[in-house]
């Protein structure tokens, strides 16, 4: 465990979310981004909601990426304890194969926005892309790391044998 300040939250329903949120801590640590991760459900531990939108402010992270699946509450319910920005990721579930997740999350009310994300791996991807993208506004460190990151992910199109005689 590093003392480095978090700048990103990162929290999911279930450890069974793991596989996907997974793809956001890559993320983070490839861009150099602080962050913290933990479960936290807004059924199983809905108490634990308040305390962590109260620290997430305190602790002065810049995003808090949440993903859940099914009905997936925990994104909009923490962005209504919390003033930081709320950036939601649809979990693929069993039963519905993420529509569910997508709905329940997309479908904020006006008032309490929060972002919302592809479903499954590349939701979780885009939402740490979209947080290191809100920090790189003022973070000059970031702004380099996304900057390599979006040249190597061209480079690595272009240089597809596929594209030979183009
Ligand atoms: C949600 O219920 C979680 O985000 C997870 O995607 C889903 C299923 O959870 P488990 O039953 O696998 O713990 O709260």
């Amino acid at each position: 465990m590093s003392d480095v300040t978090p700048l990103v939250g990162v929290v999911m329903g279930s450890r069974s979310d793991f596989e996907t949120m997974q793809g956001a801590l890559e993320v983070l640590r490839d861009l150099g981004v602080p962050y913290e991760v933990r479960v936290l459900s807004a059924h199983r531990t809905p108490q634990l909601l308040p305390t962590y939108g109260a620290r997430a402010e305190r602790l002065g992270f810049r995003a808090v990426i949440a993903g859940a699946g099914g009905a997936a509450h925990l994104p909009g319910m923490l962005a209504a304890f919390t003033r930081v920005p709320v950036l939601g990721v649809p979990v693929q579930s069993r039963a519905l194969s993420g529509q569910d997740s997508l709905l329940s999350i997309v479908q904020m009310p006006a008032g309490v926005p929060v972002a919302t994300f592809a479903i499954g791996a590349a939701g979780a991807r885009n939402a740490a892309l979209f947080a290191a993208a809100m920090l790189a506004t003022t973070d000059e460190g970031v702004r380099e790391r996304l900057e390599a990151f979006r040249a190597r992910q061209t480079a690595a199109v272009m240089e597809d044998p596929f594209f030979e005689g183009h």
